[in-house]
């Protein structure tokens, strides 16, 4: 099973007119509520730090694009940007993690909003402090907030998920997923993509795989439903790697890396960054993607 991708991508390249997303868009969250397809994508300057856009759409495919970022660095906790967005909905708010980037490492952010312009961050010590790739579950189980994440310290580089009562204090961490065997498409490292999808068959996620050579490819997993900490099944091959001129060449050649995907009219829509450069999106029917598990 492959993805299928949008015959007219990149959907958003970086607009030179606008400095803070003129060198580079990609890496994007995406929301799907009320008929909307809500975008939040990290933009790029020359300056080389990351910001956070915005842009909407009714399709999932033409975007309406807002001028100016959403959410933009502060300066103590992350001088050197905030990359890599991935949102969800739990109980009627909507949660972005980050990462948080600063000289002495990387670090996950959390904000909340309830209309994507305007967000409220919460300045609160993560489960470790060099931790990227952190997707929230788009709700409570068993009561608790669940978290996957990737600890920057702790080899091989997998997939680890803590539970936490108040998005605080986190506990029960502990490995998930690891990389495979030397030689695969997803050996060197691998970290959660976009936040977990409810489905029939469990919590399905995107991922994605490094091999040794640096290439980014996206796989799937499933998690069970009530113990997400279980893993199901894991697909063997990729379900899209770089081929197109667009994710070949880029600031950093060889990725696609997913930060959002959302399930409209029995069809997945997964968004993604082209070569850490554009934004872009590949779809596939639900009962396609759940007949591989
Ligand atoms: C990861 C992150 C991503 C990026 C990827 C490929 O470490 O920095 O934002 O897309 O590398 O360069």
């Amino acid at each position: 099973m492959k993805l299928r991708r949008y015959e007219g991508n990149p959907i958003l390249k970086p607009k030179p007119e606008n400095a803070w997303e003129s060198k580079n868009v990609f890496n994007p969250a995406v929301v799907y509520d009320k008929g909307l397809f809500h975008l939040l994508y990290r933009g790029m300057g020359r300056d080389g730090i990351s910001r956070i856009g915005y842009a909407v759409s009714t399709d999932g495919f033409n975007f309406f694009r807002f001028d100016k970022p959403v959410f933009t660095p502060k300066l103590i906790l992350e001088p050197q940007g905030c990359e890599d967005p991935r949102v969800v909905e739990i109980e009627d708010l909507f949660y972005m993690t980050y990462t948080a980037y600063s000289e002495s490492g990387v670090r996950i952010g959390l904000a909340t909003t309830d209309n994507f312009i305007q967000w409220v961050r919460y300045e609160i010590d993560w489960v470790e402090r060099d931790d990227k790739n952190a997707v929230l579950f788009p709700e409570k189980i068993e009561g608790k907030y669940v978290l996957l994440h990737r600890p920057m310290h702790k080899e091989p580089l997998g997939i680890w998920i803590s539970y936490s009562d108040d998005l605080a204090e986190w506990y029960g961490q502990r490995e998930i997923m690891a990389p495979c065997e030397e030689g695969s498409w997803e050996s060197d490292k691998i970290g959660a993509g976009a936040p977990p999808i409810k489905t029939e068959k469990g919590w399905l996620l995107i991922y994605h795989g490094v091999d040794e050579d640096g290439v980014y490819r996206l796989g799937a997993a499933m998690l069970s439903l009530d113990d997400p900490s279980k893993l199901l099944y894991r697909y063997p091959e990729p379900i899209l790697e770089p081929e197109r001129d667009y994710e070949i060449r880029g600031e950093i050649p060889r990725v696609v890396f997913a930060c959002g995907a959302c399930e409209v009219r029995n069809k997945y829509y997964i968004y993604y960054g082209g070569a850490d450069s554009v934004v872009c999106v590949a779809t596939v029917d639900k009962e396609e993607m759940l007949g591989i598990f």
